[in-house]
C-alpha cells in the first residue's frame, strides 16, 4: 500500500485520489487543531516532545521517533493492508466476501459503533489535559503526551471512516466528536467512564491499565468486522494501543514498588507512616483499583444485550480473537453461563450465547486484568509483604447491567444500603484518600528526577535512558 507522508494529512488510503474526501477532511483538520489547543494537554503547545509518529503499517519500523511540537504532530490515517479474499468471519453472512462499502441495512448500527468508539478517543485527551502540570518525571510526561497524540490519531481514524463512508450524517457526527466534552453537563461524552475525572497520576495509571484495556477488547472485536475498512482501521489502532496499556501496567507496578520500598525502609505497614514518607499505602491502591476496574467493566454494556446479538449476527462486531474460537461463529444454538442478579441473589444462569456476547468479551477482559494484578502482587511477594491486590467481584459498584440494581461488596455479597454506606470509604477512594493522592501531585520534570511516590521505570523509551531529555520546554 502506498503511503503519502508528505500530504497535509499523511495517509495510506489514497486520499489524493479522492479530492472530495480530501477536502472534507482538510476542512475538519482546523477544528481538530483548535480543539487540541483548547482541550488538549494544558500549557504544552511549544514543548518539543520526543514522540513516536506512525509512518507505516509494516510490523517492523512502523513508527518514527523524534522531537515534535504537539500541535504539529502528523496525525495521519493508516489502515492495515487488506487480506486477499477475506470473508466475513461470523454471523449470518459468515463466509461471504467482506464489505468494502457500508451495507444499507446496517448503516445506522455501524455508524453508532464507530461514533461510540470515536467519542472515547478525544474524551480521554480531555480527561488527561491537566496531568502534564504535575508529572512525576519527564519520562512520564513524555508518555502522557504520546498517549494523548495517539488518542488524537485514533479519533482521526474514526473520523476518516465517518467522512469516507457515511456522507453528510458522517460529517455531522465528525463535528459532534469535537462538541461533546468529557464531564460536560449538557453535552457529555457517550460512555460513563469517559466523563469521570482523571485528576491525578495514580488515576491515570489505573485508567491506562483498566480503561485502555477495554479499548483493546473493543477494538479487537471491531477488528473482526465484516465491514473491512473498520476491521483494518482497528487492526492498526491496536498496534499503538499496546504502549498505552504498558504505561498502565508498569505505572501501577512502579507505584507498588515504591510503596514496598518505603515499607521495607521504615519496617512498617502503618498507612499513616507510609503516607508521611510520601508514598501511597497499599489499601489506598486497592481502592483506586476497585474504582477503575468497576467503571471499566461498565464499558462492556449489559450482560444480556440484544444490541450485541444484532451486531454479531449482522457481522459487524465479533468476539475477541474470533477466529481462534472453536464453535460455529453463528451462536444461534450455543449456550453460556452468565453471572446475574436474580431475586436479590447472585446466580449463574444459562442463556443463549448470542445474547451473551458482551459478557463473553467482559470475561476475556477480566482474565487479562488478572494477569496484570498477578504481576503487581509479585512485587509485594519479592519484598516479603503479606498483601495482595485483588480484582473485586464483577458486580461491585456497577452502573450498567444486572448488578446496577443492587449493592454488591468487593467480595461478591449482596449487601444492604446501610452496609454499603458504612463500608464505602474502605472500598472506594474516600475524599480524604483523593485529597492525599492529589497532595502528592507536584511536577518533577528535571531529567532523571522522580517523585516520592513512584519508582523509576526499568528502562526508557526507544533505547534511551530514564534521564534522557524527553521534553524540551520552550
Ligand atoms: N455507558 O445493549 P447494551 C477505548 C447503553 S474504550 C453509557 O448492553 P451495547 C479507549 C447502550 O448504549 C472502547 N451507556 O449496549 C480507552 C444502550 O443504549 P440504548 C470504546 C451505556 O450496545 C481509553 C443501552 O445502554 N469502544 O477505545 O451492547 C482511552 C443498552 O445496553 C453503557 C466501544 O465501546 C455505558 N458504559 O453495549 C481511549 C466499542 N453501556 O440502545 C479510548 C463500541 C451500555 O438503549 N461500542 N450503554 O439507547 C459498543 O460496542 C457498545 O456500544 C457498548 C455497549 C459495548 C459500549
Amino acid at each position: 500500500m502506498s503511503i503519502d507522508l508528505n500530504a497535509k494529512i499523511p495517509n495510506n488510503v489514497n486520499l489524493a485520489e479522492d479530492r472530495r474526501l480530501q477536502r472534507a477532511l482538510e476542512s475538519w483538520q482546523p477544528s481538530f487543531i483548535d480543539w487540541w489547543k483548547e482541550l488538549g494537554p494544558e500549557g504544552s503547545i511549544n514543548h518539543d516532545v520526543y514522540l513516536r509518529t506512525a509512518v507505516s503499517v509494516e510490523a517492523e519500523g512502523w513508527a518514527n521517533f523524534g522531537y515534535v511540537k504537539m500541535p504539529e504532530y502528523r496525525w495521519g490515517i493508516f489502515v492495515a493492508p487488506p487480506v486477499e479474499g477475506r470473508t466475513i468471519p461470523f454471523g449470518e453472512h459468515k463466509g461471504q466476501p467482506v464489505w468494502n462499502e457500508v451495507p444499507g441495512e446496517y448503516r445506522s448500527s455501524l455508524r453508532r459503533l464507530i461514533v461510540t468508539q470515536g467519542d472515547t478517543e478525544p474524551a480521554s485527551v480531555e480527561q488527561q489535559r491537566l496531568l502534564g502540570l504535575t508529572a512525576p518525571s519527564m519520562y512520564d510526561l513524555r508518555n502522557l503526551f504520546q498517549v494523548n497524540c495517539e488518542e488524537g490519531r485514533h479519533l482521526w481514524a474514526m473520523v476518516y471512516l465517518l467522512h469516507a463512508y457515511f456522507g453528510r450524517d458522517g460529517r455531522e457526527e465528525a463535528e459532534m466528536m469535537l462538541q461533546r466534552h468529557s464531564g460536560d453537563v449538557d453535552k457529555p461524552r457517550i460512555l460513563g467512564a469517559f466523563n469521570e475525572e482523571t485528576p491525578d497520576w495514580l488515576s491515570y495509571f489505573m485508567f491506562t491499565f483498566f480503561t485502555d484495556r477495554d479499548g483493546k477488547y473493543q477494538l479487537s472485536s471491531l477488528a473482526e468486522s465484516g465491514f473491512d475498512p473498520l476491521a483494518r482501521t482497528c487492526q492498526f489502532m491496536l498496534t499503538e494501543e499496546a504502549h498505552h496499556m504498558f504505561i498502565g501496567t508498569t505505572g501501577v507496578m512502579r507505584v507498588v514498588t515504591r510503596t514496598c520500598e518505603v515499607m521495607a525502609e521504615l519496617k512498617t505497614e502503618d498507612p499513616d507512616k507510609i503516607r508521611e514518607a510520601g508514598a501511597i499505602d497499599l489499601p489506598t491502591l486497592q481502592k483506586y483499583l476497585n474504582f477503575h476496574y468497576s467503571v471499566s467493566l461498565d464499558l462492556f454494556g449489559q450482560e444480556i444485550s440484544t444490541n450485541a446479538a444484532n451486531y454479531y449476527t449482522a457481522g459487524l462486531k465479533g468476539r475477541f480473537e474470533e477466529s481462534k474460537i472453536d464453535d460455529d461463529h453463528v451462536l444461534k444454538e450455543g449456550v453460556a453461563n452468565i453471572t446475574m442478579l436474580e431475586d436479590g441473589a447472585i446466580k449463574d444462569i444459562e442463556y443463549n450465547a448470542l445474547l451473551a456476547v458482551n459478557e463473553r468479551l467482559r470475561d476475556d477482559y477480566v482474565d487479562d486484568c488478572q494477569i496484570g494484578v498477578n504481576r503487581w502482587n509479585k512485587v509485594m511477594k519479592r519484598h516479603k509483604i503479606d498483601f495482595e491486590l485483588k480484582l473485586p467481584h464483577r458486580g461491585f459498584h456497577r452502573a450498567i447491567g444486572t448488578f446496577s440494581e443492587a449493592n454488591i461488596s468487593p467480595d461478591g455479597n449482596v449487601v444492604s444500603k446501610e452496609e454499603w454506606d458504612k463500608n464505602i470509604d474502605s472500598w472506594l477512594p474516600s475524599d480524604e484518600d483523593r485529597a492525599f493522592v492529589i497532595s502528592l501531585q507536584k511536577a518533577c520534570i528535571e531529567p532523571g528526577k522522580i517523585a516520592s511516590w513512584v519508582a523509576p521505570p526499568s528502562r526508557g523509551i526507544d533505547g534511551h535512558p530514564f534521564d534522557y531529555e524527553y521534553v524540551r520546554f520552550n
